[in-house]
């Protein structure tokens, strides 16, 4: 099956040629690593990704970013047609075409081909998308020299949102029924929701229609500002770290916000004002204040959940329907969170495995599915059936009131959604909507629960793959006597919990902790790190205490 189309990879391929020896994994979220070793990488998920449309019959996304991680670093994600992760299989097909060596390069591609049965003569059309790093320009032609060398049409979307290509790629499967697939449908479908929504909010004033967003210097900042006019002054933002001076996701971004649990460096930051950071490809947010006595207030991803599940709580309940909510969290989340939600709001809570995708996929069990990681990924999933109650109700002439209300406000609800996955624009909009429909202040936000003290850690060792893990995470089955060691630890502490597992987009074992106090967290985070480095192969200094 040497066909023509394989003569022109072969001829490409050279032109892209992958360094003898390297070998690199599809992780949690694709390839991800220092931009200079991914020029390959792209080509061949520029090959990959035309065979999975022509597998599937559609369009399939190709996003370059490497999300929070340093400007050095980028990466690749492949997009399936509904806006979803890709399947495994086709996770461990990344894997094998990314590390074969150029002579092996056809025989994996063949090896994809027979295996998945594809009818190469099925055309095949890809989206690409990229963000404001300097590598990712280059990289993405790479990934377009990949289609085109396999003859598939590609569109371009040049500097976009990872969740702007997701929103792309399902509006284009679905004929345009999710929105358009342009930049002006994205806006405008998620514009005209968020007015719909904040109609209902009486006496807004400019200082509740006031937000200050940190935009990690990518490309959130761009598409905020490109944002604008759409919004028309319903909601005033001043946008900084937009990426004029300062450096991607250094001090700034979701991410740093999330795990140093400090403000942003470059943002005018005033006691009550609100305030929130986008990741550097803006699949992430995360709020925050300061008091009066400026004192820094972070309210995380599952604060987000359970202020979007209060809201729609009330609104089913308003509506009248039936409807079974859920939040689905990792091991990351809050212990506080996890209580007040299951004792007090009485709602089902599960727990997966870190990454989206499995979060995204246990969601799609109910009828509304509200997902969030700790560090601000996350989003809402109506099932189509939940979706057609409420749009039959929202059109029903014979309801009045507040069930008619109830019903409209869910249904534009899920217009502001971005449904595909986590979206720091829509989340932004969703958010500053339920406060405005509340008149609720973050102050007021943040009192719905209090967070346990917690403390985030890396530590370096020489094969990270020797810890192993079960229990959505929260235990770990190797290496012998590490677990029976964090059990010991943790039981010191009141409150106290902790976790540790090998991280998906970086060479290094996370450890997780929270306790009664600051002081405690920051304790037991060390004392498991310390057990982590004895115990799985440390490398580089002992880690030190924190205080
Ligand atoms: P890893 O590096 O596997 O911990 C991090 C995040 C994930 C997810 C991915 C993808 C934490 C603790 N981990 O994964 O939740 O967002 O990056 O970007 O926040
Ligand atoms: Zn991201």
């Amino acid at each position: 099956m040497m066909t023509a189309h394989f003569e022109e990879v072969l001829k490409q391929s050279h032109l892209h040629p992958k360094p003898a020896g390297l070998i690199l994994e599809y992780g949690t979220s694709g390839f991800r690593t220092n931009a200079k070793q991914l020029d390959h990488i792209m080509f061949r998920m520029g090959l990959l990704a035309t065979l999975r449309s022509k597998k599937t019959k559609a369009t399939i996304g190709v996003m370059v970013t490497a999300s929070h991680n340093p400007e050095e670093d980028n990466g690749v994600k492949l997009i399936d047609p509904m806006g979803e992760m890709v399947t495994p299989a086709w996770e461990g097909y990344a894997t094998q075409l990314a590390n074969s060596e150029q002579e092996d390069l056809l025989t994996a591609l063949k090896d994809v081909t027979e295996k998945e049965a594809i009818d190469m003569s099925q055309e095949a059309r890809i989206f690409v998308g990229k963000d404001t790093r300097s590598s990712s320009a280059s990289l993405s032609q790479s990934v377009l020299d990949g289609v085109k060398a396999l003859d598939g049409q590609s569109k371009d979307y040049g500097l976009v949102t990872t969740p702007q290509l997701h929103y792309m790629v399902c509006c284009q499967n679905t004929q345009g029924k999710y929105g358009e697939a342009t930049m002006d449908g994205y806006y405008s479908k998620l514009c005209t929701a968020f007015h719909q929504l904040t109609k209902h909010a009486s006496n807004r004033t400019d200082d509740q229609k006031h937000l200050c967003v940190d935009g990690a210097n990518g490309i959130g900042a761009l598409k905020v500002q490109e944002m604008e006019s759409h919004l028309k002054k319903h909601l005033q933002i001043s946008i900084f770290n937009d990426g004029s001076k300062g450096k991607l996701n250094f001090q700034c971004g979701a991410d740093f916000v999330k795990v140093q649990q400090k403000p942003p460096a470059g943002l005018e930051i005033n006691p009550g004002g609100r305030c929130c950071s986008f990741d550097g490809d803006a699949d992430r947010i995360v709020y925050y204040y300061i008091d009066s006595q400026r004192c820094f207030h972070l309210l995380d991803g599952d604060k987000i959940a359970t202020l979007i599940c209060t809201y729609l709580k009330q609104l089913i309940n308003q509506a009248g329907l039936d409807l079974k909510i859920a939040v689905v969290q990792t091991a990351y989340a809050n212990g506080s969170s996890t209580r007040y939600l299951e004792d007090t709001m009485k709602v089902t809570v599960k727990c997966t495995k870190t990454g989206v995708k499995h979060l995204h996929h246990a969601a799609l069990e109910f009828d509304i599915g509200v997902y969030f990681e700790a560090n601000g990924h996350g989003t809402v999933l109506f099932s189509k059936a939940a979706e057609e109650m409420i749009q039959k109700l929202a059109e029903d002439s014979s309801i009045k009131d507040e069930r008619k209300k109830a019903a409209i406000l869910l249904q534009s609800t899920i217009t502001v959604i971005n449904q595909t996955v986590g979206d720091a624009i829509s989340d932004m909009l969703l958010i500053e909507a339920i406060l405005a429909i509340k008149g609720m202040t973050l102050q007021q936000w943040d009192a719905i629960y209090s967070d346990l003290p917690n403390r985030q850690l890396k530590v370096k060792v020489s094969d990270r793959r020797v810890i192993d893990t079960t229990d959505a995470e929260r235990r770990a089955v190797s290496p012998a006597g590490l677990q029976d060691t964090i059990d010991t630890l943790v039981k010191k502490y009141k409150q106290g919990r902790s976790f540790v597992r090998p991280s998906g987009t970086e060479d290094v074992v996370r450890v997780y902790a929270e306790a009664d106090t600051q002081e405690n967290a920051d304790a037991l985070a060390h004392e498991v790190s310390l057990a982590v480095y004895r115990l799985a192969g440390g490398v580089g200094d002992e880690p030190k205490p924190l205080h």
